[in-house]
Order: C-alpha cells, then structure tokens, then sequence
C-alpha cells in the first residue's frame, strides 16, 4: 500500500554511516528500511534508540535479515520493499583485515554492488529506483596527484580497495549501459563517536579517554606517519542522500580539504583533555609521552608513555597520503561542512570520556 512517503533501502544500516543516515532519512519522513546480519549476539547498538515495533502498520523503520553475499536475500527484500533510493553502505570496511580476508571482501565489497544492481535490472525496477554506492578514497591507494578529485587516477593498495574499485565501476557501467540512477559517492575517512573501536580514530579516542581515567596505560599503533582527510560522518551522510537528489546522476568526492597525520590526531585528541605529549624516537621506536597535564582530575604522570609502536599494525602496502578535493560537491551539490577536524576530535574525546566515566 502507498503512504506517499519515499521508500529508502539501506544496506550497512548498523554500521557507523547506516545508523546516523537512517536518523537523518527518517527525519526527512522516509520510511526506512535496514539489511542487518544475523550474529549470535544482538549488534543493534547504533540503532536501538530508532527501533519501532515491526507489529504496528504505521512502523517508518523496518529491519530485515540479510547479507551481500546471498543473491537471492537481496533480491527477496528488494523485490518486497520496492524502494526509490538504496544505499549500499554494507561492507567489510576494515582495509587491515582485508589482507587476512581478502576472498570474502571481494565477495561483499565488489560482488556485493553487483547483486543490487542485477537484482534492481531482474526486478524491473531501472526506472523507479536510484542506487548509492558507497565508494572511497582508497581507491587513490599510491598517490597519483594532490589533492586527489573525481578525475584522479586510481591505484589501490589493498584487497579492500580492489573490491571497492569493482563496485565502483560496476556502478558506472549499470549507469551507461542501463540508464539506471546509480552513482558513486567517493568518501573519504569520516569519524564520530559511533566510529567502530578498531579504526585508528577512535582507537586513539577511547584510549586517550581510558588513560585520562587511569584505566589503561598506554595504546599500541601502527604507522603515525599516514595522512587522512578526516572529516564527521554526520556531514559525510548528508552528502550522501543530496548526491541522490541530484536531476542527473554524478559521482563525487566528498571530503574537507585538510590532511593531517595519525601522530597530529593523537597529540590534539590528548589536548583535548588538557593532556600535553611529545613524540620521540623512530619507526618502531617512536613513542609517545606526557609532558604535562593541566587537569588535576586525570590520573596521569609527567613521563608516563602513553604511545608505543606496535608492527602488527602495520599494513603489507600503505595508502600514506590522503587530501580530497570537495569543490564539486560543494558547487554542485551545495554541501557544506558543519565539523572540522578541532570538532570532530572535541565530539570523539568527550563522547568517550563520557562513554568511560560510567564503567
Ligand atoms: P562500518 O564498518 O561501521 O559498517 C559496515 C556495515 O556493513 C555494518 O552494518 C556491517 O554489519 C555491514 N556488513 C558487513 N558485512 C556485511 C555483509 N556481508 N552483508 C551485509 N552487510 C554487511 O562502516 P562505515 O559505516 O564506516 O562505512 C559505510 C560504508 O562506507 C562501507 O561500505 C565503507 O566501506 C564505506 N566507506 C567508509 C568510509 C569511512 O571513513 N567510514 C569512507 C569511505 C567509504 P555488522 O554491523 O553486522 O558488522
Ligand atoms: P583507513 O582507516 O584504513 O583509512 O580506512 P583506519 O582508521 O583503519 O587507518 C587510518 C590510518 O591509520 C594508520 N594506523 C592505524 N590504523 C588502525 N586501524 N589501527 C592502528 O592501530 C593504526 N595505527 C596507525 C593506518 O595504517 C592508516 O594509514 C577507513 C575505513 O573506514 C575504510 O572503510 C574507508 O574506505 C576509508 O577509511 C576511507
């Protein structure tokens, strides 16, 4: 039956980027719709506080079981939901593990954009239904030029950068040889306090929290010197839905414009807390260590190390420098960004601060 109300699919819905966009399409008077996987122990976290009771007919936020690696799931909840946007933001995003599950992130990643824009062509729904995919800034892998645009050259450096560079082209070609409304948003790294604890960010922003409360001592690393265009994630989806309001279909590179250093974010996440760290040493010798401490509150030292190098953190091929160029999606799309880095790193220090104080 037809409420009037557009209808959006969003893979990814308990992930980082499908919880804050779920908010925000709701917000909006979609009625949402969310694939998330079957796990042995309930991971709903980011999206509880969305939850309805599927029992009532006016429900606007449905959840339903399903995986990018079943065709025949995807194409079911397709077939039942009838959307007019999807996005594909379900993904194995950590570019770490997929050196040690680099078939199952093809699968997912590549393959995975593939079975939604087949199952939209079988379902004859071409016309009625646009497709968003989420693609990335590490598909600019070894740096080709600065900052990097819509028009740079790709050259991706890991398992997870390869299967995002089929999905991206898979994108592309369902576009030209189909005429279907799908496009690519090319994100760069983008962060919150929903961020998964395993991206360096709020790694960095847990352990900064944990060890100011005298919880933990020290956080291990890997490389320092790596440089990200880290921007909120709460811009980023925003971006994501203006770029499937568009009257013709476009991908863009969404991202600040700023680049900084892992090593930049740990010294400003610290000072955040009034926390003063110098760095010294090199490679894996390098380590991090309070200078000083201007809150009498936190249970740190003068000389205390709070970061150590550990090589396991170290990837096989490195993406080192990362600087997106916004300037289409800013005249094009007219967005615009609410956070910049000082921001981003204020809402992560104190949302885990906030998170700790309560343990
Ligand atoms: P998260 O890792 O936080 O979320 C990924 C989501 O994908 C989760 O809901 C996860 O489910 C789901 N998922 C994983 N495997 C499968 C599968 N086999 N079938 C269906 N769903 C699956 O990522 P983000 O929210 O940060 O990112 C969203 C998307 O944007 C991803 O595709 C990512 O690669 C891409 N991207 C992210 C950027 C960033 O900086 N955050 C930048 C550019 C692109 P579960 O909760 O069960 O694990
Ligand atoms: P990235 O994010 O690989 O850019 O992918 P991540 O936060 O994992 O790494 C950023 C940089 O930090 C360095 N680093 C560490 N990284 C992690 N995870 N853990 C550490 O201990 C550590 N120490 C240093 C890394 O080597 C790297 O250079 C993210 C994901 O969200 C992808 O899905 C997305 O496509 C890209 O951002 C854009």
């Amino acid at each position: 039956m037809s409420t009037g109300k557009k209808v959006a699919l969003i893979t990814g819905v308990t992930g980082q980027d499908g919880a804050y966009l779920a908010e925000f399409l709701l917000n909006k008077g979609y009625i949402v719709h969310g694939i998330k996987r079957r796990s042995s122990l309930i991971n709903t976290d980011r999206i509880d506080h969305l939850y309805q009771d599927p029992h009532v007919d006016s429900a606007s936020f449905i959840l339903h079981y399903g995986d990018l690696s079943d065709s025949t799931n995807i194409i079911r909840i397709i077939q039942e939901v009838q959307p007019d946007e999807i996005y594909n933001l379900g993904a194995m995003s950590h570019v770490k593990v997929s050196f040690d599950e680099p078939e199952y992130t093809a699968q997912v990643d590549g393959i995975g954009t593939l079975r939604i824009l087949e199952a939209i062509r079988l379902l004859g729904l071409i016309k009625k239904t646009k497709v968003y995919q989420a693609s990335t800034s590490e598909l600019y892998g070894l740096v080709q030029e600065v900052p990097q645009s819509e028009t740079t050259p790709f050259y991706p450096r890991s398992p997870y950068a390869v299967a995002k560079l089929y999905g991206y082209w898979i994108t592309v070609n369902y576009r030209e040889a189909y005429g279907m409304f799908a496009v690519n948003g090319i994100l760069f790294n983008h962060e919150s306090p929903l961020r998964g604890e395993t991206f360096v960010t709020r790694k960095i922003t847990r352990g900064v929290a944990q060890i100011a409360l005298g919880q933990e001592k020290k956080i291990h690393l890997g490389n320092l010197d790596a440089k990200r265009d880290w921007g909120h994630a709460k811009d980023y989806i925003e971006a994501m839905w203006l770029i499937l309001q568009q009257d013709t279909p476009e991908d863009y590179v969404i991202a600040t414009g700023v680049t900084t250093t892992v090593r930049e974010f740990i010294r400003l996440s610290f000072a955040e807390l009034g926390i003063e760290v110098a760095f010294s040493g090199e490679g894996v010798n390098e380590k991090g260590t309070v200078v000083s401490c201007s809150n009498p509150a936190y249970q740190v030292q003068v000389g205390q190390e709070v970061i150590a190098i550990d090589p396991r953190y170290f990837r096989p091929t490195e993406v080192e420098l990362l600087i997106g160029d916004p300037t289409k999606a800013k005249e094009k799309l007219g967005w615009t960004l609410k956070y910049d880095l000082a921001a981003l790193v204020k809402d992560m220090v104190q949302a885990d601060v906030k998170l700790f104080s309560n343990k």
